[in-house]
């Protein structure tokens, strides 16, 4: 191969400084694909507003992945969240979006589903806005069985709003309403809305990106109300206050549901600090729940439904 031909075929990484990519080395080069969720992606948003390492980033990446893997486009597809830096993602894919009021994104999934049946809804929401505030809300959205996807990421406290005691921190942490450590017991959120009536329950980790895709491309086939909790860190609050480290840290601490990671990871430093400070239980994940009745719209004998 000549240096000529070298320079004309397109490489890897981004292009000296000053040069855009289409013109890179002299040469016209061909505009690199998008990657596949990058095709879903309002790119006029950008820049976004999570902090660096935070997990609703890599769960929300994992989430657009496992959408590209099924949609080109998003056209049939509503997302619908609350308030919070979680439901606040929504507002990053090119789709039809609704950023509604806090703890409500439930309710208005649920009239946006009886009036178009045929639409797909997903409601993204956070441990505050959907366990919190919207809690009422999410039971009784279990309990009519709606056809929609609800994912919960649970980071364990309010971030948006400066790192509160959510309903699911774990009894002895640090937040900022808690500077004596959490003395409240937290929710099971899956086990909650399985017990309200839920059909499809089940639980993840931004730890395990995978998984999550699976779980959740499960759920959005799932008939009846869908709900994946994806356990999530906010590196600025609980990581910060809890001295649990960096971003990498706090999803090492997620690996401890595995007793060989587990072992391998309690000699570290950084883990170390995790086992004097708030242990982090360790949660059982996958399919936790999946039954079969009449969905809500179903039951109304709506055209449409079930599609
Ligand atoms: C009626 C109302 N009460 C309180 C707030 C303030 N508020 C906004 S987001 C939030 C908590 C969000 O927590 P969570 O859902 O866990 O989202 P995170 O930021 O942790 O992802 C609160 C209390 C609000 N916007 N509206
Ligand atoms: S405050 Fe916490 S939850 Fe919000 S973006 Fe920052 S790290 Fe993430
Ligand atoms: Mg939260």
């Amino acid at each position: 191969m000549t240096l000529e031909s070298l320079k004309k075929t397109p490489t890897k990484g981004p292009p000296p400084r000053g040069e855009s990519p289409a013109t890179a080395g002299g040469t016209t080069l061909p505009e690199p694909p998008p990657s596949a969720e990058k095709r879903l992606l309002r790119h006029g948003m950008m820049p976004h507003m999570l902090c660096p390492g935070c997990g609703h980033g890599i769960v929300f990446e994992a989430m657009l992945r496992a959408l590209a893997s099924r949609y080109e486009q998003l056209d049939d597809v509503a997302f619908v969240a609350g308030i919070g830096c979680s439901s606040r993602v929504v507002g990053y894919i090119d789709a039809c979006t609704l950023h509604t009021t806090h703890g409500r994104p439930l309710t208005f999934a649920t009239g946006l589903k009886l009036a178009r049946p045929e639409l797909k809804v997903v409601v993204v929401t956070g441990d505050g806005d959907g366990l919190s505030i919207g809690g009422n809300h999410l039971i009784h959205a279990a309990r009519r069985n709606v056809d929609l996807t609800c994912v919960l990421f649970n980071n364990e406290i309010y971030g948006m709003t400066g790192g509160q005691l959510a309903p699911t921190t774990i009894p002895g942490a640090y937040t900022s309403t808690s500077p004596q450590g959490n003395a409240e017991s937290p929710f099971d959120a899956a086990r909650l809305v399985e017990a309200a009536g839920a059909t499809y329950v089940a639980r993840a980790q931004s730890y395990r990106t995978r998984e999550f895709e699976d779980l959740f491309l499960r759920a959005l086939d799932h008939k009846g109300f869908s709900f994946v909790e994806v356990m999530t860190d906010c590196t600025e609050y609980f990581g910060r206050t809890n001295r649990l480290g960096n971003g990498a840290d706090l999803l090492f601490s997620q690996a401890r549901v595995e007793p060989a990671i587990d072992a391998d990871l309690a000699g570290r430093s950084t883990l170390k600090e995790v086992r004097s400070t708030p242990v982090r239980p360790v949660l059982e994940m996958g399919v936790l729940h999946e039954s079969s009745r009449p969905t809500l719209e179903e039951s109304m004998k709506l055209s449409g439904a079930g599609s």
